[in-house]
């Protein structure tokens, strides 16, 4: 995995818009040279290469439509209505608006999860990976999801290949000198629940264009992507 440089926008040494001309992430590279973008179209393809793994249900099926059901509505719907909320472009209208919409949608989502462990069942899918990690970025931008979603949030960052995933990504952060809280691997390690609010939005974090932004106490604080001066949050760092 390669991660864009946010300031300079290349990656692996060439322009990130030579790999993909719309300019955001994600990209997969296939083996062919190929590349794929789209959230909905990579969790699918990467879910298809191991159908044992059961990440989603067979093509052709009325389940793996109501899969694409839900990466649709995670993406348009709730990913793209956090993504004002993190831009130092934003003006506060437009910020709240967003936030209004979210709530619809976080309560749509509060009451369709119900007493189900993941979004589809009991099987965990790559709907629930997508979620999980869009959800994670409330903490950052004062957005909260409640007890319910919160408890399905822990449920999923408790999953060992959760675990393992969000940790070698940490650890690579802390080879490049980007993350500063080495001792942050422990709780993420064992699982627990406080790696949370450091880590949540660690897997596949969303970034703006221009800066990134988040919230110290009453107050929310915005700096120009790439700065120095006032240390960023991890999850700016993150990002
Ligand atoms: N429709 C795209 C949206 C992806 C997206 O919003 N990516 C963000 C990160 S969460 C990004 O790279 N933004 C940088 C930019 O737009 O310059 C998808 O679902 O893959």
């Amino acid at each position: 995995m390669s991660k864009v440089d946010k300031r300079t926008k290349r990656v692996d040494g060439v322009e990130f818009v030579t790999i993909n001309p719309k300019g955001y992430v994600p990209a997969l590279r296939l083996d062919d040279g190929q590349v794929l973008t789209e959230n909905v179209a990579v969790l699918q393809y990467i879910a298809d290469l191991n159908p044992a793994a059961k990440l989603a249900p067979p093509a052709g099926t009325l389940e793996r439509y109501r899969l694409q059901e839900w990466l649709s509505f995670i993406n348009s719907e709730v990913h793209k209505s956090f993504s004002p909320l993190f831009s130092p472009e934003a003006t506060e209208e437009t910020k709240t608006y967003a936030r209004n919409y979210l709530a619809k949608r976080l309560a749509y989502l509060d009451n369709a999860l119900g007493d189900n462990t993941y979004l589809m069942g009991a099987q965990f899918t790559v709907a629930d990976a997508y979620l999980f990690t869009v959800l994670g970025w409330g903490v950052y931008v004062a957005v909260d999801i409640g007890p319910r979603l919160k408890s399905y949030v822990d449920r999923i960052r408790a999953r060992p290949k959760v675990i393992e995933a969000m940790t070698a990504e940490v650890d690579q952060k802390i080879a490049a000198g980007r993350w500063p809280l080495a001792a942050a691997r422990w709780p993420l390690r064992a699982g627990r629940q406080d790696a949370g609010a450091t880590l949540a939005s660690a897997a596949v974090p969303c970034r703006s264009k221009g800066g990134v932004s988040w919230p110290t106490g009453n107050s929310r604080n915005t700096v120009p992507s790439g700065t120095s001066g006032r240390p960023a949050s991890p999850a700016a760092r993150a990002r």
